[in-house]
């Protein structure tokens, strides 16, 4: 099954991005947006820094996202049928707080090889640019992976504020989302999102990437779902999905996945970020 048409592939293959993709409705947002509530005022501590990333380690909801049919029908489209879940990742902006992404390409750092991968941000409110959505650099994944400074800014959302400087920010556009649709990005394309200058949150959960079964992590260790087809090539690790919010032995290996997580994203660098 492939669910992206002719022009959706052909703006991914020209652009390095597709948006906007329907996906869930309005009533399937709420629950996603109350389960993270829910989270928060139970477990504060749960979803910060970097128990932000794997939330569906941990929670039915988020898990049931991860697999969600038409997401998948379209991830398909661009990666083959044989499609595992390799990470996720909660990007939350607050309200007037000063958090922002730099501009980046995904590969920089994530370890994917070969780039049979996609990314998928799922909006979970409305992503627009006051409220500080991504700008994608159309076309920059036709180039050259980047040189990026760590800057280690401390508003920046990016675990070592790794930077591609000189953007052309005309040849810039904003993925402007409705809450419930999806963007799947290019592994390559450069991009990032400024502040969120509202007084709502914006929130984007971000399957950080679904890979193609062929494809190794080269610099450390991922823990993956089956989403569809098969793993011919059994490079990972497969978790067991969740049953229950906050099972504590989810909670244990959702902790032991991040730790993983982090000696991938902060390898060779200089200090430690708060991601
Ligand atoms: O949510 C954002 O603003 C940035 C997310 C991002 O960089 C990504 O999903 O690759």
């Amino acid at each position: 099954m492939s669910c992206l048409n002719a022009k959706q592939l052909k703006d991914y293959e020209d652009q390095g991005f597709v948006a906007p993709i329907d996906i869930l409705t309005a009533e399937e947002v709420k629950k996603i947006k109350e389960e993270i509530e829910y989270i928060e005022k139970k477990w504060p501590n749960e979803l910060v820094g970097l128990g932000r990333n794997n939330v569906h380690y941990i929670s039915p909801v988020f898990d049931q996202v991860c697999h969600n049919s038409k997401i998948l029908d379209a991830v398909e489209s661009i990666i083959g049928k044989d499609i595992l879940v390799g990470g996720t990742t909660l990007f939350i902006k607050d309200p007037d707080r000063k958090g922002f992404v730099s501009w980046h390409q995904d590969a920089k750092y994530i370890g994917f090889e070969p780039y049979n991968w996609v990314t998928a941000w799922l909006a979970i409110t409305d992503a627009n640019e006051e409220n500080g959505c991504m700008r994608m650099w159309t076309g920059s994944h036709k180039e050259k992976i980047k040189d990026h400074k760590d800057t280690y800014d401390e508003n920046n959302l990016l675990t070592r504020g790794q930077t591609v400087q000189d953007v052309p920010i005309e040849k810039t556009t904003p993925n402007i989302l409705k809450a419930g649709q999806l963007s799947l990005h290019h592994p390559m394309i450069v991009h990032g999102s400024g502040p969120n200058k509202t007084n709502q949150r914006r929130i984007g959960f971000v399957i950080q990437s679904y890979i193609g079964a062929n494809v190794d992590q080269v610099l450390g260790k991922i823990f993956v779902h089956q989403a569809r087809g098969k793993d011919t090539f059994k490079y990972h690790e497969h978790a067991k999905r969740p049953f229950e919010l906050m099972n504590k032995n989810d909670m244990i290996f959702k902790n032991k996945a991040n730790e993983e997580l982090a000696k991938i994203f902060y390898k060779d660098a200089k200090k430690i970020g708060k991601y």
